[in-house]
């Protein structure tokens, strides 16, 4: 290398250290770092008039962080800490130095610390369990978002194995995935799985909103057994094939037999059903098994559908496999004598298919009608006490299919149709017939593939499950 070669290497290395260190110069004099104490990155600005402001530089000064040095053991930190926190300004000084004396420290020591450190101590309060301890961790229903679901993390035994059916069931909540018998959009047999998933929030705590104003069910708590004592399982749900319905039926039809020869503690000695559907197919099933239990049943069917389809109407004609559908087991029911003399059809709104007949052949099958719109003529207190006016003490089943809500509540189903109930609208409604002999419900039609992913549909049918449950355990308080 030449010499000038040298000592231009020198120039330019020498220039560049200039422009570094005036690089330098110019960050720290143009922009200021903000004025933020460890404590403030922590915790937040918690503290803002001067009083506060000089506590915790105070605070942060003295260190108080002699622990390390084996001088002073966590318990007195502690107190320290405590006393610090409530101490006034004049004390701080004088406190820190009483410290320091009955430790044999310097005051310059304790002031020393980093207040990382001092932070590090006044920030570790958190008391963790043995590290063999499980005991928080293990129970299945204080887990609100994981776990192994069940609806309202109810506890579950399989109710149709014969082997458990000595166990106690004072109110049953059984899955029936079938939607093979459905006309228009299929996607039902997901609906236990979805509903249950959206159930994952019911966890328990008096809820101010259950029922209406003025309401006993505002006192009930269905997810705290201490408050009702009544035995609340999730059976699970019946395997129901999707290769032959009369199969399938048949399968659901001998899971509800089992589930009602469970003991029960409950009024009539026989445990009430919750069954998550599934097409509306499978209310056919839940009536029967609930009629040869508690005899006829007053039916409150809330759908926007009728549902009372002669099968020559609606799917039936070219076999007898296809009569029954999701539109027409309330002519079955109607027709295998299950049902009481007064029913309800409430919500209804979509088309009939062959306008007269069919009016005049639900009025046959022994229902009475309220339609959505009825609702903006005779308000709540019209529909519920028109219903309650017939269903007085006799066994009450109702069946919700979520259709009945409006699309916009509900997307998630088979057969939508415009004009429907609110979420807020059915549940004042369900929570308003209060005091009835409710022996039985379901909700039918969820169909998770249609759904949104907020799960409108499948959380709407939770709350219609909440409502059942609030309605049995009243009768059963009573
Ligand atoms: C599990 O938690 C629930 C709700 O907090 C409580 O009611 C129940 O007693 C607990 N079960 C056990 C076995 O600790
Ligand atoms: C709660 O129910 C059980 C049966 O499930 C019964 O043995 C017990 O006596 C009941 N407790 C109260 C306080 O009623
Ligand atoms: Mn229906």
């Amino acid at each position: 290398m030449k010499l000038h070669h040298l000592i231009y290497s020198v120039f330019v290395l020498k220039t560049l250290a200039i422009h570094l260190i005036n690089e330098q110069e110019t960050f720290s004099q143009h922009i200021s770092l903000p004025d933020e104490s460890f404590l403030d990155s922590i915790f937040g600005e918690l503290v803002n008039d001067d009083d506060s402001l000089n506590r915790r530089d105070i605070l942060i000064k003295s260190g108080i962080t002699s622990r390390k040095n084996g001088i002073i053991d966590n318990n007195d930190v502690d107190r320290l800490v405590e006393k610090l926190k409530n101490a006034r300004n004049d004390e701080l000084y004088e406190l820190i130095e009483k410290i320091s004396v009955a430790n044999s420290v310097t005051q310059q020591e304790l002031y020393n610390v980093q207040s990382h450190e001092a932070f590090k101590l006044y920030k570790s309060k958190l008391n963790l369990p043995d590290k063999d301890d499980t005991s928080d961790i293990c129970n299945e229903s204080e887990n609100l978002f994981g776990g192994i679901v069940t609806f309202g993390h109810f506890p579950h035994f399989n109710c149709f194995n014969a082997k458990l059916s000595d166990n106690e069931v004072d109110i049953a909540i059984i899955g029936a995935p079938f939607d093979t018998g459905t006309s228009y959009r299929p996607g039902a047999r997901f609906g236990p799985e979805a509903i249950r998933s959206s159930g994952r929030r019911l966890l328990g705590g008096g809820s101010p909103a259950r029922g209406n104003r003025g309401s006993p069910l505002n006192f009930i708590d269905p997810y705290d057994k201490s408050s009702h004592n009544l035995t609340i399982i999730d059976c699970g749900d019946v395997p129901m094939t999707p290769f032959d319905n009369r199969i399938a039926l048949n399968q659901l039809y001998r899971g509800l037999r089992s589930v009602y020869n469970h003991p029960s503690k409950s009024k009539h000695g026989i445990p009430k059903v919750i069954t998550m559907g599934g097409d509306h197919t499978i209310t056919l099933l839940t009536l029967k098994a609930a009629y040869e239990k508690y005899g006829k049943v007053t039916v409150l069917h809330f759908d926007s559908h009728i549902d009372t389809w002669d099968p020559k109407v609606l799917g039936g004609g070219l076999s007898s496999y296809m009569s029954l559908n999701h539109g027409t087991f309330l002519h079955y029911a109607h027709e295998k004598g299950y049902l009481a003399e007064d029913n309800f059809h409430v919500g209804l709104r979509a088309p009939f298919i062959s306008t007269e007949y069919d009016k005049k052949h639900d009025s046959e099958c022994g229902f009475h009608i309220i339609t959505a719109r009825d609702l903006d003529t005779f308000g709540f207190d019209g529909i519920i006490s028109k219903i309650k006016e017939v269903t007085k003490d006799s066994p009450v089943y109702i069946s919700v299919d979520i259709d009945v809500l409006d699309p916009a509540n509900a997307p998630g189903t088979g057969t939508m149709e415009i004009g429907g109930f609110t979420g807020r609208e059915l549940l004042t409604i369900l929570d308003g017939l209060q005091g009835i002999n409710l022996i039985g419900g379901d909700v039918v039609e969820v169909s998770p593939p249609f759904d949104t992913n907020s799960e409108i549909t499948s959380l709407a049918a939770t709350s219609v499950i909440d409502s059942f449950l609030g309605l049995m355990i009243l009768t059963e308080l009573d």
